[in-house]
């Protein structure tokens, strides 16, 4: 079975840990403590292949704790969670690029990056214009949705096509790998016949 790592990422208040226990118990638990990290490990099923996830919540000050560390260095994509309520925390989504990239010396748009504006059922109190969230999105390469922990919309729908785009992305990438190894392997064999006879 496939295994990918995911971080979920966000000013604290945004929705983080809403998200997370919404899309792992299709649930919305009002009051979750802001100053915990956690991690969980599932297995869904897309397009009928179980993928396993492990999703860490993180709790989020400034400092950047091992496990984030960790998600950065070897996990597979990112989840940066704003509320469409909340410009700061909008405005604070560029600092974890800039973050994963002075952590790891990738660039993040070779990252799969997921740009979630949460709240969406709080229509009358949006200050976070649409325009603005294309403009980012386009900027730093990332899939984007809106979704509301509170109601559920588009929760699953978010995170399963991301978690598709990873195992995409993945697949691409270690059937380059095969072919190159495959191109090694031939000629070793050829060098191999060649000595034989
Ligand atoms: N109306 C509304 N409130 C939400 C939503 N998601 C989270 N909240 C509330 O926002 C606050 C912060 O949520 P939480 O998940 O703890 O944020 P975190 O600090 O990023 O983990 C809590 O009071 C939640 O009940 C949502 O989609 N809609
Ligand atoms: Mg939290």
């Amino acid at each position: 079975m496939e295994k990918y790592k995911i971080a979920v990422l966000g000013l604290m208040g945004s929705g983080r840990s809403s998200i997370t226990l919404r899309y792992l118990k299709k649930e919305f638990y009002g009051e979750t403590d802001p100053t915990i990290e956690e991690e969980y490990e599932t297995t869904v099923t897309i397009d009928d292949q179980d993928i396993g996830l492990t999703i860490l919540d993180n709790a989020g000050g400034e400092e950047l704790s091992y496990s984030l560390k960790e998600y950065f260095q070897n996990g597979h994509g990112i989840i940066i969670v704003f509320s469409l309520t909340n410009m700061t925390s909008f405005l604070n989504c560029e600092s974890y690029i800039r973050l994963f990239e002075s952590v790891t010396n990738r660039d993040a748009k070779d990252h799969p990056i997921l740009l979630l504006g949460n709240k969406k059922d709080l229509e009358e109190k949006r200050c976070v214009p649409v325009e603005k969230t294309k403009d980012f999105q386009k900027r730093i390469k990332a899939h984007y949705w809106e979704v509301s922990a509170l109601t559920g919309e588009n929760v699953d729908q978010a995170i399963n096509e991301f978690v598709k785009a990873i195992r995409n992305q993945y697949t691409e990438k270690d059937k380059q790998g095969y072919q190159k190894n495959n191109a090694k392997k031939s000629k070793f064999k050829r060098i191999f016949s060649r000595k034989k006879k």
